[in-house]
């Protein structure tokens, strides 16, 4: 790169006044000058997406300046700076969260309008970035969204580093990746796109960068090489020895990319109500240009060409498991591609600024999202004893300082194991140094706990076994100096059950932070006429970064005048909903009926199956009444969607059921509007942005003790709708803040008939229908098998399904299995009877729309604490020990 030219001073004052503005005639201007010399189409005629194209860049180009001036302002401070590692990130869709974040929404709005366009049409062009599988990535997203606007200086990174430190103020106006900064990996594929087919469901590749990307930025030059395989040597040094790590030396004629580039995409993400917009930086892979002479001498230049181009599959796909762990080759390269160009990043930056590692606590927080970048751990320690030559000791010291770990799961087979044939070939010094690491830790750990073999064992890094590996959350544990849960219960189940060992040693690390999601895109985004009728009724637009003020509406959940624009609110939003699902599967719905509402991942533990084997039991329950009794049913559309993964058949088979059941039931000319069945194929962020503000009922029935936290719940209640649910992850708080407070006598008793626990036969005065086994009852439930009573009508829904009642009896046989005869892992049979009870009460409260309008606004009042501002919050003077750093307006 050539010598830099910069801009005398006086001619940079010069041009300050360029500033873009932001009244409707120069956002005009703007757009058709990008509809012109970006889009390259004439400014007299271009389509929407056209438009699209030019609107999104001159928002970008107002993303731009911001962050120029955030990156100056954190260069000048030198704050604290939190990178937030995360391989996955799901952003959706970027362009009307950026305008209503830098508050030109409606300007844009405006200056549309007189071009003959209409803004929410022009946003719909736009695809979803869909850079991950579920919560875990939507909640990086949400935690990048509370970050910017509370001023933090972080970088999520997607594998999401967020950071900064740099470099010399001579470069001031050089925007460059000396700052902050999240990091990610670019995948040219996202997760897949779920299209069914004769009721069965099928993945295609998601190519979401085909149409172009306007919110990343290309750095060309900001590149570092990443390098695998080869062999560990020893070295002479200061008279003794050392290691020497030599990429590719064993493999480079049978790897021809041992060694690849990682080129830094940068993503700006505006804070609400602030200037400050950090950076999501994700890394695509490219050939290097370490020109590998060899295979270019042998004059096949061609071959070796194509050759080189497979350095890109590195980055190429994200993995759509979302929570089983296959001991890839490649998704292990991913991970550590991500992991050494982040550190690459955020060390250099630190050199730049820094002479001396011992500060690099003092300016750095590495946040491991889940175990996915746990090799950053082994990646640091090579850096700093390999190449930065100091002592073990002392980079140790450095390392259980900088890390800490949030685990987002309990279950066992969601825990990364990676193989060490596997680790040997790929990165053989890596190895070595998590095999030191857990030398010294078991030599410590004997000192602690005497020689328990088998707590030993169970406690190390390494699991000997018929394929010895390394326990990434093992590792992971051993070296943050905190653990967090992502709720109270999942955080007591870590401390109890799946890292127990660990937690009777180091009782002080394990913590947790209560996920939240972001109001800004979960409501201001979503949900318009909602956040309006808030403003209006709250007389401030301050909830907006202050969720806790939505406990000012628990005031007014008996006015009727707030009833009715409620009411209102919510009906246009279900017409919506309406207007989408018709489009979609042709299903017309009535808007009277409840919206009932269960979407996320497909998983065994989240029991869809449960979900429709109820809808089977009423549409059961319509068919066997009497015609006059049908007038007392309560209108019902029930509405499932998620993605199942590639290689999960009982997923798989549970969208078939749902898809067979719903041609059934559709069809059925005694059923009518009494009950639909809508399965949403292709679910994802955009998809959740027009269901939940419709959705009346949302489901959220994992068997207790199964679901981390869980985040969708969240967001429906947010948006005023009643969950139907099980004590299991975040509900066990949301019970606890809709419950408590404010409740009058009065409402408390008429509550308590429409909100109970049927199994317990008691009544409970929670604004939610709650059912289900307990968790702490789970385990014993479970040792009872085929003996465990189950209701009749369990059996009686089964056997529908046994007998072909729905069709393809074979291919649904084993589902059936599944849930009988002692197979009942999920307790499906035990939680029916309650859930059917639970589901009962539901309809009768619909039916009170006065009471069910009140809950409903208790439900919004009442979900201040679930916003990822107080997350965020907690995990900046907890966990990483940063401060704001406001960039002056
Ligand atoms: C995921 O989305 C979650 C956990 C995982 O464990 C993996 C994925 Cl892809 C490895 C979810 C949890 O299931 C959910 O309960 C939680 O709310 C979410 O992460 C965010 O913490």
């Amino acid at each position: 790169r050539g010598g830099e030219t910069r801009v005398g001073v006086e001619r940079m004052f010069g041009l300050m006044d360029r500033f873009l503005k932001s009244d409707p005639s120069s956002l005009q201007k703007d757009i058709l000058d990008h509809v012109e010399y970006t889009v390259a189409r004439s400014r007299f005629s271009f389509d929407d997406f056209e438009a699209y194209q030019a609107l999104a860049h001159s928002v970008r180009d107002r993303l731009i300046e911001r962050w120029h001036d955030t990156q100056l302002h954190f260069k000048k401070k030198d704050p604290k700076r939190i990178y937030f590692l995360s391989m996955e990130f799901l952003m959706g869709r970027s362009l009307s969260n950026s305008v209503i974040n830098l508050g030109i929404r409606d300007q844009y709005a405006d200056a549309l309008k007189e071009l003959g366009f209409e803004f929410e049409v022009l946003a719909e062009q736009e695809g979803d970035a869909a850079l991950g599988n579920g919560g875990l990535a939507r909640l990086s997203a949400c935690q990048m969204d509370s970050l910017a606007t509370m001023d933090y200086p972080a970088w999520g990174c997607i594998a999401m580093i967020f950071a900064l430190l740099i470099s010399n103020l001579l470069r001031l106006c050089e925007w460059d990746s000396s700052t902050d900064t999240c990091y990610g990996l670019r995948y040219q594929y996202g997760l897949f796109r779920q299209v069914i087919l004769d009721g069965y469901q099928h993945e295609q590749p998601d190519y979401w960068l085909n149409f172009g990307n306007p919110w990343e930025i290309e750095r060309v030059h900001v590149t570092y090489p990443v390098k695998f395989y080869g062999t560990v040597e020893d070295e002479n040094f200061n008279g003794g020895k050392r290691k020497v790590w030599l990429p590719g030396e064993t493999h480079k004629s049978l790897v021809p990319f041992w060694q690849v580039e990682a080129v830094a995409y940068d993503n700006p993400i505006p804070g609400h109500g602030t200037r400050n917009t950090i950076t999501l930086r994700l890394w695509a892979a490219k050939p290097s240009d370490q020109i590998d002479m060899e295979s270019y001498n042998t004059g096949d230049y061609i071959n070796a060409v194509v050759n080189r181009q497979r350095a890109e599959t590195i980055s190429s796909v994200l993995y759509p498991d979302d929570r089983s762990y296959q001991g890839k080759e490649l998704r292990l390269k991913q991970q550590y591609f991500f992991v050494s160009a982040s550190l690459q990043d955020i060390i250099r930056r630190f050199k730049d600024s820094h002479s001396n590692f011992d500060d690099f606590p003092a300016k750095v927080a590495l946040q491991l999202n889940d175990t996915h970048p746990s090799l950053a751990i082994a990646e640091v320690m090579r850096v700093l004893v390999d190449e930065e030559h100091l002592d073990w000791n002392r980079a140790w010291d450095i390392v259980c300082k900088i890390f800490s770990f949030t685990s987002h799961t309990v279950l066992p087979e969601a825990l990364e194991k990676v193989p060490v044939d596997l680790l040997e070939s790929l990165l053989p010094r890596h190895l070595q140094i998590i095999y030191d690491i857990n030398f010294d830790y078991i030599e410590e750990l004997k000192k602690r706990i005497g020689l328990d073999y088998d707590r030993l064992s169970r406690m190390s890094i390494v699991e000997d076994g018929a394929i010895k590996s390394i326990r990434m959350a093992n590792l992971a544990i051993v070296c943050s100096h905190t653990v967090n849960g992502v709720s109270r219960v999942h955080s007591e189940l870590l401390k109890t059950r799946v890292f127990k060992d660990f937690y009777e040693l180091w009782p002080h690390k394990f913590d947790y932070k209560t996920n939240g999601v972001t109001q800004r895109r979960w409501i201001v985004v979503s949900n318009p006429s909602l956040s309006a009728l808030i403003s209006k009724w709250l007389g401030t637009e301050a909830w907006i970064r202050d969720m806790d003020l939505l406990a000012g509406l628990q005031d007014q959940a008996a006015n009727a005048d707030l009833h009715e624009e409620w009411r209102m609110v919510r009906k246009v939003n279900k017409m919506r909903l309406a207007e989408y699902i018709e489009a979609m599967s042709g299903i017309k719905v009535s808007v009277s009926a409840m919206f009932d509402v269960q979407i996320k991942r497909m998983h065994e533990y989240k029991r869809q199956l449960l979900n429709i084997l109820g809808i089977i039991h009423r549409y059961d329950c319509i068919k066997n009444m009497e015609k006059s009794d049908r007038t007392k049913v309560v209108p019902r559309v029930c509405i499932i969607g998620g993605k199942a993964a590639p290689g999960y058949e009982l997923a798989k088979k549970i969208i078939k059921l749902c898809n067979a059941v719903a041609e059934k039931i559709n069809n059925d000319p005694d059923v009518g509007d009494l009950l639909k069945l809508v399965f949403i194929p292709d679910y994802n962020v955009s998809v959740a942005e027009l269901v939940i503000p419709g959705a009346d009922l949302s489901q959220h029935i994992s068997t207790a003790g199964h679901e981390a936290s869980g985040t969708g719940s969240m967001k429906f209640l947010m948006n005023g709708c009643l969950l139907l649910a099980t004590e299991d992850g975040s509900t066990v708080e949301i019970i606890e803040e809709i419950g408590k407070d404010n409740m009058e006598e009065e409402w408390i008793r008429s509550a308590s008939s429409n909100c109970f626990t049927a199994a317990a036969g008691k009544f409970v005065d929670s604004r939610m229908f709650l059912f289900g086994a307990k968790m702490h009852e789970v385990p014993a439930l479970r040792e009872k098998g085929p003996t465990l009573k189950v209701p009749l009508q369990f059996a009686r829904v089964v056997r529908m399904v046994r007998d072909g009642y729905f069709g393809f009896q074979d291919y649904f046989e084993s589902l059936c299995d599944k849930v009988e005869g002692g197979n009942d892992f999920y307790l499906l049979g035990h939680d029916f009877q309650s859930y059917l009870e639970a589901q009962a009460a539901a309809d009768k409260a619909f039916v009170d729309q006065e009471k069910w309008t009140r809950m409903s606004i208790l439900s919004t009042a009442g979900s201040g604490r679930f916003s990822s501002d107080r997350t965020i919050e907690e995990y900046a003077e907890k966990t990483w020990g940063i401060e704001p750093c406001r960039c002056p307006f």
